[in-house]
């Protein structure tokens, strides 16, 4: 019986000792000390054994079972501890990593754009006003002197809601609600959509982007038409940017005027940018023609005025040197990712 105990001892120490999971080491602990275990089986024959035999074999058996306790105990221990290590290592965390960015996105170039004319504008005590784009035709075209059969109707031909309700083609029908809304003095940008129809290529669109002004006051001459141009331009493009005017007709403005701005690639000597002429068409503008202060109740006797348009994507295409007006409105986000606001 001795060795039997000695035997078991043995055997148990070295599974234990090679052991490598928790579950294992159970299971073991269920094989030798457990109810039905080998050790238990062995105390269950020391009735067997003579008076004398018994408390010395007894002695050796709870000797054994407290070493092999002691194995477990100790080997439980390691395994967990190992267990645990393994999985520090596996749950490091660098606190050092560059975290993920959450992708941020960014303003239109047409928005970077109509943002900087817009301060530039509030820097010069001018404000902003807004109107619809879905329009009576009274204010896109009748207030502005062209009557339903006006020929110049046909340039700006548009999408029509009903015989008298249209998309405006210009924002000047936001002006004309300023008129008839405000006394004078009266100085105010109206930045917006409008459209046309027209077909999409390198340089038209159905829906473009225009902002207009309109200043009335007493004593408003071409003077101040052309310096206020000429500030808008050099905060634009530069401090040494020249403007030029060219006579035109406009039905809204008399006189009306072209505005041509100095070709910055030559500084107005001429080159192919500019085609051989110094300078590059930018933007209409003119005194506002007397019938049309007279259509919103201003007394043109004691009012003058002058206003003006410009296509907001011929400024972004300039300034960022876009050769197709599409990629504006196409919304490639390779395309729209170059720009910074
Ligand atoms: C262009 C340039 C222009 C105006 C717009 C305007 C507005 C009012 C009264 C008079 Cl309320 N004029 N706006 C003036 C001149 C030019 O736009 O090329 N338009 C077709």
């Amino acid at each position: 019986m001795k060795e039997q105990l000695r035997s078991i001892e043995a055997k148990a120490q070295e599974a234990i000792s090679n052991v490598a999971d928790l579950k294992a080491l159970d299971d073991l602990r269920v094989r030798f000390l457990g109810k039905k275990g080998e050790l238990t089986a062995i105390l269950k024959q020391m009735g067997k054994l003579s008076a004398e035999e018994r408390p010395a074999m007894g002695q050796l058996a709870n000797q054994v079972r407290s070493t092999l306790e002691g194995l477990i105990a100790d080997k439980t221990a390691a395994l967990q501890a190992a267990a645990q290590n393994a999985r520090l290592a596996a749950e490091t965390l660098d606190i050092t990593m560059p975290g993920t960015k959450p992708p941020v996105g960014r303003l239109h170039p047409l928005q970077i754009v109509e943002n900087e004319v817009r301060e530039i504008f509030l820097g010069m005590g001018f404000s902003v006003a807004d109107g619809p784009e879905v329009e009576y035709d009274y204010y896109n075209f009748e207030a502005l002197n062209l009557p339903p059969d006006h020929p110049a109707r046909d340039t700006q031909d548009t999408f029509y809601i009903t015989d008298n309700i249209l998309l405006r083609t210009q924002t000047s029908s936001v002006q004309v609600h300023v008129m008839e809304t405000q006394k004078p003095p009266i100085r105010v940008i109206s930045p917006g959509r409008v459209y046309r129809s027209d077909a999409v290529d390198a340089t038209h669109s159905p829906l473009f982007h225009q902002i207009e002004g309109l200043v009335i006051d007493k004593g408003i001459t071409m003077a101040d038409l052309k310096g206020t141009l000429e500030l808008l331009m050099q905060r634009l493009y530069g401090d040494d940017c020249k403007i030029r005017l060219r006579p035109h007709h406009f039905p809204f403005t008399e006189p009306s005027a072209e505005v041509d701005v100095m070709c910055f690639q030559c500084m107005g000597k001429g080159c192919r940018m500019c085609k051989n002429e110094g300078y590059i068409e930018l933007l209409g503008a003119g005194m506002v023609h007397p019938w049309v202060l007279e259509n919103s109740g201003i007394d043109s006797s004691a009012y003058s005025g002058f206003a003006f348009g410009l296509g907001l994507e011929r400024i972004v295409m300039r300034r960022y040197n876009i050769s197709d007006m599409r990629l504006l409105f196409e919304n490639d986000m390779r395309f729209l990712e170059q720009f910074r606001g």
